[in-house]
């Protein structure tokens, strides 16, 4: 007998510093909630902050450059946050509820690509995560990103090396993506993304999950 699905989708935002992605998750979330009995929904966010655990606040102190560390550790550590969230991610999808995700893997492979790893190294560490249904990638150019309030304080907050994050971006794309021009108005995005979203919930209802490395 053919197996049925009906299973929440991965949607994750990716996208530089500053390029707006914390505002679009938010927004969405609060569009979602509209419509929660149909599509039952949660938010995430990698990196985790919160410092319920060695790795997080291991995490917190490297980017606010408290503590050095060498890229394939640093790299290693962002991955096995992920990793550790794996099964509850499985299991909520499995439920039939979406999850909205601010940053994800693309982000660890960009970011520690654009100190010098190599890109396949890098995703090949995310193997065995579920893998996004959707990447909403919010396309604003280094150049103009430092320009948004807040940019440069923390790690990886400058121009030079926002370029080489977009670069690396830019390699990682597949079908999955939906590229958002940053620039337009949060209302144009929002509605741009929201459509996007709907139209992925409803066809990967009947679809498995996939994984990286699938
Ligand atoms: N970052 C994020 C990484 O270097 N690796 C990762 O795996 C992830 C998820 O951490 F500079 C970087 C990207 C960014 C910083 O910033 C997190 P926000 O403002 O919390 O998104």
């Amino acid at each position: 007998m053919e197996q049925r699905y009906v299973r929440g989708a991965l949607i994750v935002f990716e996208g530089l510093d500053r390029s707006g992605k914390t505002t679009q998750v938010n927004r969405l979330l609060q569009d979602l909630e509209g419509t929660k009995e149909r599509y039952p929904y949660r938010g995430m966010r990698f990196p985790d902050r919160t410092p319920a655990n060695p790795i997080n606040i291991e995490i917190c102190d490297y980017l606010s450059k408290k503590k050095e560390l060498p890229a394939r550790e640093a790299h290693l550590l962002f991955t096995k946050q992920r990793q550790n969230q794996k099964d509850e991610m499985e299991r909520f999808l499995q439920n039939g509820t979406t999850l909205v995700v601010d940053r994800y893997s693309h982000s660890g492979a960009a970011y520690s690509a654009a100190k010098g790893l190599p890109l396949d190294w890098c995703m090949a560490q995310e193997e065995g995560l579920p893998k996004p249904d959707l990447v909403i990638f919010l396309d604003l150019f280094a150049d103009i990103a430092k320009n948004r309030s807040g940019f440069g304080e923390e790690r990886f907050e400058e121009e030079p090396f926002q370029k080489r994050v977009y670069e690396q971006y830019m390699q990682l794309q597949d079908e999955t993506w939906l590229r958002v021009n940053a620039s337009k108005t949060e209302e144009e995005i929002a509605a741009e993304v929201r459509q996007a979203v709907l139209r992925v919930i409803e066809e990967c209802r009947e679809k498995p999950i996939s994984h990286f490395g699938d």
